[in-house]
């Protein structure tokens, strides 16, 4: 099935340089980037995109570090896109990341973990909805697609 996903890199990874790292990881897969913003959140957005865990102990922190700095916001189109790309993050603790993953390889503490991607294809498009308006989206063709699928 063609999914799409919402994938934001976190301003650690924007800070560490990463961006181009993760950004080249997922293209590599032959995922098709349809959407791109780099920006700041306001903490109402922070909020809402993090809403399932508004509660927990662990929430302020959370919203005090994804609103720290810019962030790259993106859309990833592919087969399996959900699952696809939670597999290439890896665990949400780094330390039980396996390496091959961008968190086994690149990061060390949850809290620093990098990478947000959507955890189902119902989570995914609320979250592209909440981000993304239709008109910031890409329909577009690619002609290498005929050699990622049959
Ligand atoms: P994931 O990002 O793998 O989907 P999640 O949705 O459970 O993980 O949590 C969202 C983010 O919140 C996670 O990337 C880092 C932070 N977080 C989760 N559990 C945490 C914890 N126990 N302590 C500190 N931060 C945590
Ligand atoms: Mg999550």
């Amino acid at each position: 099935m063609i999914e799409r996903t919402f994938v934001l890199l976190k301003p650690d990874a924007v800070q560490r340089g990463l961006m181009g790292e993760i950004v080249g990881r997922l293209e590599s897969k032959g995922l098709k980037p349809v959407a791109m913003k780099f920006m700041r959140l306001p903490k109402e957005l922070a909020e809402r995109h993090y809403g399932e865990h508004k509660g927990k102990i662990f929430f302020p922190g959370l919203i005090e570090y994804i609103t720290s700095g810019p962030v790259l916001c993106m859309v990833w189109e592919g087969e399996n896109a959900v699952a696809s790309v939670r597999a290439m993050m890896g665990k949400t603790n780094p330390q039980d990341a396996l390496p091959g993953t961008i968190r086994g390889d690149l990061c060390q503490q949850t809290g620093r973990n990098a990478i947000h991607g959507s955890d189902s294809v119902e989570s995914a498009r609320r979250e592209i909805g909440v981000f993304f308006n239709d008109y910031e989206i890409q329909e577009w063709k690619r002609s290498v697609d005929p050699w990622l699928f049959e």
